[in-house]
């Protein structure tokens, strides 16, 4: 029997396990909304595209799937690159399937066309315009297999109206091969060897690790390689969550806002073991200053950021559970090694670096301070919600405040830095895990680039919380401008809002809100115990700051402290 385009995507969709779609409809879609009506797979509309694909972005990093959303042609289209730039940056498998114009109308300039093939080009890890319907199976097989193998990266889908409409015999393809395609999953043995032999040469190892840690699905073996041989264990943004944020080898995140303790071994180990992270500016600081002394080890399943920025001397392509699983069997190997006594003194001189100068902030009588807020959220939520964030201060609070302490537990736009990302991350978090606490921490700017979505996540009756950690500022600007443009606050005042409030009462939600610290506790155990989306907003100091604070440039070591 022949089906139609629109029908044969549906059947592929349900063949992929596709159980939920992020979209928002227009002409150039109808048919495949139509034929999407009447299958089993969930629908959820939201407001705007781009938190379409912030949504999918976060239900696949929570489930470890593909995020899949489906917008119309044109602006729909359009609308989907911040969040697919996003998804490309952090790395997280999303299909983004878009509407495109009847196939004889394509570079007319037709009503609602662009070129999204070409535009999204440097920001997907493929894309595809779909020419004929007989290419419609074929494709979205290809799409879904390039997004969450590998390296895993956002994959787009050009779907034109006539090739939803045309009909042919429907067969899906159960094996693939793409010739020029094949990632390498297994470390190579020698390598292995290689890197065993550093390690245990070395007598001042750090373990550096990164998103990638997360994606594959490695964090028992890092902390069974971290265990085993006893090495201080640091982490990107992306990699918060790998390791337990409350292990005794656990040195807090590294880089611009990352802990003394962290940036100081780094900046002093003599051999650095990046699993899953790619050596990002945010994270070295100048370049030549960055793990000097240091051998360097880099296991990354992307052969690409094989020494782009950081030359090294063991590189390992591979799926990073993979090659921490041989480590650590090589490394059992070496008996008559007692690894706490070999690096003991390193330990002890991590342990002072932390005692020194530990995450910390100036409490001040009568005020609410974000970084208490943030302490609070991790007490009374039992350190067990999902966390997303906003980006700016507030993302960095919600790093360094919160101890993560599983994957899968913090989802923030941290190679793109998207404001506007945390709430429908939210809204993809929870549909992900209805069980589970989701909060959004959000400063007062980003929460507004994406606030529309309360009536998403109304609809869907998800009982998100939002805590805007409100300082009338585009805080993180704010903190550059004060500290390196001589207070000149050029266009990072937010002091004109909403009552945030008052807006979240609109959608029909609940608005609380904390002006002294007495009141943070109340606040959050009220919001705790509403099963419904809760505004909590927490009026915070206009100048608080970010520390440690590396500038821009500078070495790591370079810190500003508080
Ligand atoms: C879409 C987008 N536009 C601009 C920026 C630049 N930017 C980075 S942080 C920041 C300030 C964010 O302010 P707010 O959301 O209030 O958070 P705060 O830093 O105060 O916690 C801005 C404007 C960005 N990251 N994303």
């Amino acid at each position: 029997m022949k089906l139609t385009g629109a029908q044969i995507l549906i059947e592929c969709l349900k063949k992929e396990g596709v159980d939920l779609i992020f979209g928002f409809p227009g002409g150039a879609v109808i048919d495949i909304y139509d034929e999407l009506m009447k299958s089993s797979i969930r629908h959820v509309l939201v407001r705007h595209e781009q938190a379409a694909v912030h949504a999918a972005d976060a239900y696949a990093r929570v489930t470890g799937k593909v995020g899949v959303v489906l917008v119309t042609s044109g602006p729909g289209a359009t609308n989907t690159v911040t969040g697919i730039a996003s998804a490309y940056g952090d790395s997280i498998p999303v299909v983004v399937m878009t509407g495109q114009v009847p196939t004889k109308l394509i570079g007319n300039d037709a009503f609602q066309e662009v070129d999204i093939v070409g535009i999204t080009r440097p920001c997907t890890k493929h894309n595809y315009l779909v020419k004929s319907v007989k290419d419609v199976a074929q494709t979205v097989r290809e799409a879904f297999h390039l997004a969450r193998s590998g390296r895993p990266g956002p994959v787009l889908m050009d779907l034109p109206k006539d090739v939803m409409v045309d009909r042919t015999e429907f067969k899906y393809p159960e094996t693939i091969s793409m010739r020029t395609y094949n990632p390498t999953y297994g470390a190579h043995v020698g390598q292995i060897e290689k890197a065993g032999k550093l390690i245990v040469q070395s007598s001042r190892p750090v373990l550096y690790v990164g998103g990638g840690i997360i994606a594959s699905n490695a964090a028992a073996e890092l902390t069974g390689l971290a265990t085993l041989a006893q090495i201080p264990t640091t982490a990107t943004l992306m990699g918060l969550g790998g390791f337990p944020g409350t292990h005794p080898l656990w040195m807090g995140m590294l880089g611009m806002h990352g802990t003394y303790c962290s940036n100081m071994a780094v900046a002093n180990c003599d051999l650095l073991i990046a699993v899953g992270a790619r050596f990002d500016d945010r994270v070295t600081g100048k370049l030549d200053a960055f793990a000097s002394h240091a051998k360097i080890i880099h296991i990354d399943i992307d052969p690409t950021s094989i020494s782009k920025n950081v030359r090294v001397d063991v590189p390992i392509v591979a799926d990073c559970k993979n090659a921490l699983g041989k480590l650590v069997t090589f490394l059992k190997r070496e008996k008559d090694i007692n690894w706490k006594e070999k690096h003991e003194e390193w330990l002890a001189q991590v342990r002072d670096w932390d005692k020194k100068h530990p995450l910390s902030y100036k409490e001040e009588k009568g005020v609410i301070k974000p970084q208490y807020v943030v302490e609070k959220l991790y007490e009374l939520t039992k350190g067990k919600a999902i966390i997303t964030t906003e980006v700016g201060q507030n993302q960095m609070w919600a790093a360094q405040f919160y101890k993560f302490a599983e994957p899968r537990s913090l989802m923030t736009s941290g190679g793109l830095g998207v404001m506007g990302y945390g709430f429908p991350a939210a809204i993809g978090a929870q549909l992900a895990a209805p069980d589970r606490i989701v909060i959004d921490i959000a400063g007062d700017g980003s929460i507004q680039m994406n606030i529309q979505e309360m009536a998403t996540a109304m609809e869907q009756r998800l009982p998100v919380k939002i805590a805007i950690l409100n300082n009338q500022y585009l805080g993180m600007v704010r903190q550059w401008q004060e500290l390196f443009y001589g207070k000149r606050y050029a266009a990072t005042s937010m002091a004109t809002a909403p009552d945030f409030v008052k807006l979240a009462e609109a959608y029909g939600a609940v608005g609380l809100r904390a002006t002294k610290p007495e009141e943070v506790v109340p606040v959050i155990k009220k919001a705790l115990k509403t099963p419904n989306l809760v505004i909590m907003e927490f009026v915070i100091p206009h100048e608080e700051k970010v520390y440690p604070m590396v500038p821009a440039g500078k070495a790591t070591t370079e810190m500003l402290l508080v």
